[in-house]
């Protein structure tokens, strides 16, 4: 039996979601309620150590990394392949996957925390908030969350954020320029790992910032958007209520985020 913890916006999970969906595998799910910090339970340490979510247990045997959990799910459900059996084009997905993981990943967490998560933390207690902070083990994570709790939007690391996107969409463009998926004409892992990202940002109402002039990045979009996997797996989870909350947040931040991505665009071209 697979059994696949979640959380119902996580992005990391989400990829695990459309891969699940994509390939018809039944499975069950537990929820790890991150508001409450279930993820730092003593029963869930012993699942993922790290304290996240997604965690894959598959007849006992626990898998973590939402990037090695869906190469997982494609070594043991071959059905509908999503890696490609080409060597070129598997490091080509791989070099996606790594985008996400060492950088898309956390520019989206900080955008999110500093247009969202940022004013929940500041309706905590002092105490409430030194806990939330002091339960994240990993000291660069914590500096992080920390310096986009204290600064926002103008945090180092929202900026680091802000370039990795634009690094990110000036190649996805470049990729999609003569075929439909980021690999060729068949949707592999590289674009599911990409989803949920790009969908975060869209729905935060920041999207355009970066994907305005880039009409090949549009097209894919919009075919996404398209997909019954990717709507079953991300906008069908979601509340009216959380896609209110993205949108205010993201458009209280949107002018800076902007500003910030100009000045990094101006930055690179006087190199
Ligand atoms: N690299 C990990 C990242 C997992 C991760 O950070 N998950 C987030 C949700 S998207 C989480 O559980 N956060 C809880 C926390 O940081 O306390 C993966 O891809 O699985």
């Amino acid at each position: 039996m697979l059994k696949l913890y979640t959380f119902h916006n996580s992005i990391c999970t989400q990829k695990v979601f459309i891969t699940l969906a994509e390939k018809q595998i039944e499975y069950v799910t537990h929820n790890v309620n991150l508001f409450t910090n279930e993820q730092f339970s003593p029963e869930y340490l012993k699942i993922n150590p790290k304290g996240v979510v997604p965690a894959l247990d598959h007849d006992g045997r626990i898998v973590t990394e939402s990037t090695l959990i869906c190469e997982y799910l494609d070594d043991m459900f071959p059905e509908r392949r999503l890696v490609p059996a080409d060597p070129f084009q598997r490091a080509r997905m791989r070099l996606w996957s790594k985008a996400v993981d060492e950088n898309l990943f956390e520019a989206t967490r900080e955008l999110s925390f500093s247009a969202m998560f940022r004013d929940r933390m500041k309706s905590m207690t002092p105490e409430q908030r030194e806990g939330r902070f002091r339960n994240v083990g990993d000291p660069i994570k914590r500096a992080r969350l920390e310096s986009a709790y204290a600064e926002g939007v103008e945090s180092p690391y929202v900026y680091q954020g802000i370039a990795a996107f634009e690094t990110a969409f000036s190649k996805m463009e470049k990729d999609l320029q003569s075929s439909p998926w980021l690999l060729g004409s068949e949707m592999s892992l590289a674009d599911v790992n990409l989803m949920p990202f790009v969908a975060r940002i869209a729905y935060l109402d920041l999207l355009d910032i970066w994907i305005a002039n880039r009409p090949a990045t549009q097209s894919w979009w919009a075919s996404v958007q398209k997909l019954p996997t990717f709507k079953a797996s991300v906008p069908d989870k979601l509340e009216a209520a959380d896609f209110a909350a993205m949108a205010t947040s993201g458009d209280k931040i949107k002018d800076r985020v902007a500003a910030l991505r100009d000045q990094y665009v101006a930055q690179c071209a006087a190199i």
